[in-house]
């Protein structure tokens, strides 16, 4: 059952004629007790008036633009009988007519303006562990107190923007003299939600300066491959989002590579192209075994290392199209014959374009291999949300100074880790790359069978 109820404005103090600057609701509107009904500005504060009854609105009285005074008519509502709020005593009372129109005995019910909000003078920001009157929002979002209270929005908007967690400083206001208006909000949701600019909370990132080459000289426009599409975004959020170091060290291969050498001829008539990229995956998963933190991801609020019990090994392949990374499974559980081949045959699938998405995920640690065509160092890109990345280099022929007192040739393969600093400090990775030149210098070690 319903009755038809009429909501008035409430006294407001010492304001005769107040601006109506928002009207929030329009017939046929479904209202709740509570749902704000419109907004009202004076020259220092901003006010929405609620509903005092839960129905269906069938006529707005006011404008948006216009001005009202306490007692004025602001809705007609077909009014859920029992959801009527009780009116405040210094209020006006109920006037309530029934269903058909005709008016009962009660008075009209007077809303009652919610918490004012001082908008023209800067609330002080709230105390925080800072002092920085920024605080974060249990979503994470971090809203700038002080931005927040000086925005220009009425207190129903800046309820639904705690409630989100929407920093208002960053909402665009459409409403007069660029007030935020519900929409806005909406908006701004919606463009978060997106990915879209709005979605930005931190500091943008200066742009390099647009030039038109074409006035300098003569200039040929090569589209991106699609690889390059694909990786290109990625690296950068890598590059941005992850604190890179690298540590440089170099681990003796002699042996190593005398023993590839004699043993590449038959893993060759067994089709195994028996490259030292096999070695040094050996090498890493023992290094890996022996740090298991480093076979590890933050999670996505960055407050928990999920440290893997597999080891999945990455390599970067390059290919026509650009950079590709195909993932060894379970290298663990491979020698270095087996890491061997399956390296030839994820090779040459990239090579030819035929990798799988599957083919390319769930790496745990990735290896960026670039001495089969030279460099003596380079600061490799981790492979995000992987938290650290080797770089080898070619090796090279050099002088090491031996216990006997004299020069003696040794050949070094250069290693360039790059870790994650939140989550591995400088002796970490030290010890990290110390360990895995040990491995590399110890042939028979990785030459061993695979448990
Ligand atoms: N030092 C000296 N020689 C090396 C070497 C090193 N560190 N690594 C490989 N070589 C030699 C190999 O022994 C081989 O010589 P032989 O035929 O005489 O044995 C030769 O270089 C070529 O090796 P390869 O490149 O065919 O094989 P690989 O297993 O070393 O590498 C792959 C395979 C896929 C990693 C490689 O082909 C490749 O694509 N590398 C580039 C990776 C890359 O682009 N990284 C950068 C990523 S960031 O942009």
């Amino acid at each position: 059952m319903s009755n038809v109820t009429e909501i008035q404005v409430p006294d407001m103090g010492s304001f005769e004629s107040v601006a109506v600057i928002d009207v929030l609701v329009k017939p046929g509107d479904v209202i709740e007790v509570d749902t704000p009904l419109l907004t009202l500005e004076t020259d220092k504060a901003t006010m929405d008036v609620p509903s005092t009854v839960a129905g269906t609105v069938q006529k707005v009285h006011v404008d948006k633009g216009g001005s009202v005074r306490a007692g004025d008519l602001i809705v007609t509502v077909a009014a859920d009988q029992s959801s009527a709020k009780p009116a405040p005593t210094e209020a006006p009372q109920q006037a309530t007519t029934d269903s058909t129109g005709a008016a009962s005995a009660a008075d009209k019910p007077t809303a009652e303006p919610v918490a004012k909000q001082t908008t023209a003078v800067p609330l002080a920001a709230p105390s925080t562990a800072s002092g920085t009157g920024v605080v974060a929002t249990s979503g994470g979002t971090r809203i700038d107190e002080l931005g927040f209270a000086r925005a220009h929005a009425g207190p129903s908007v800046r309820k639904s923007a705690r409630e989100l967690g929407v920093d208002l400083a960053r909402v665009k206001g459409s409403g007069d003299k660029g007030r935020i208006v519900h929409d806005d909000l909406k908006a701004f949701v919606k463009g978060v939600l997106a990915g879209g600019a709005a979605a930005s909370t931190g500091p943008s990132l200066p742009k390099v300066p647009t030039v038109d080459f074409a006035a300098f000289g003569k200039v040929d426009v090569q589209p991106l491959s699609r690889v390059q599409k694909i990786s290109g975004p990625r690296l950068h959020a890598s590059w941005v989002n992850l604190p890179h170091v690298t540590q440089f060290d170099e681990a003796d291969i002699t042996s190593l590579e005398s023993a590839r050498k004699s043993l590449k001829k038959k893993s060759e008539a067994e089709g195994i192209k028996l490259t030292p990229l096999a070695f040094i995956m050996r090498a890493c998963v023992k290094a890996l075994q022996h740090f298991p933190l480093i076979n590890a991801s933050l999670d996505a609020n960055g407050e928990n290392l999920v440290v893997k019990k597999y080891i999945h090994l990455g390599f970067a392949a390059d290919t026509p199209g650009g950079l590709l990374v195909p993932v060894i499974r379970d290298a663990d559980r491979k020698d270095i014959y087996e890491l061997a081949r399956a390296l030839g045959e994820l090779s040459e699938k990239a090579r030819n374009g035929k990798l799988v998405a599957a083919d390319m995920q769930g790496g745990s640690f990735t290896v960026s291999s670039l001495g089969g065509i030279g460099g003596t160092a380079f600061t490799p890109i981790i492979n995000a949300p992987e938290i650290a990345i080797l770089g080898v280099a070619r090796a090279a022929l050099k002088p090491i100074f031996n216990e006997q007192g004299g020069f003696v040739p040794r050949l070094m393969l250069p290693l360039s880790f790059s870790y994650d600093h939140r989550v591995i400090d400088g002796a970490a990775a030290v010890r990290f790359t110390t360990y895995l030149a040990e491995k590399l210098a110890d042939v028979e070690g990785l030459l061993e069978a695979v448990p």
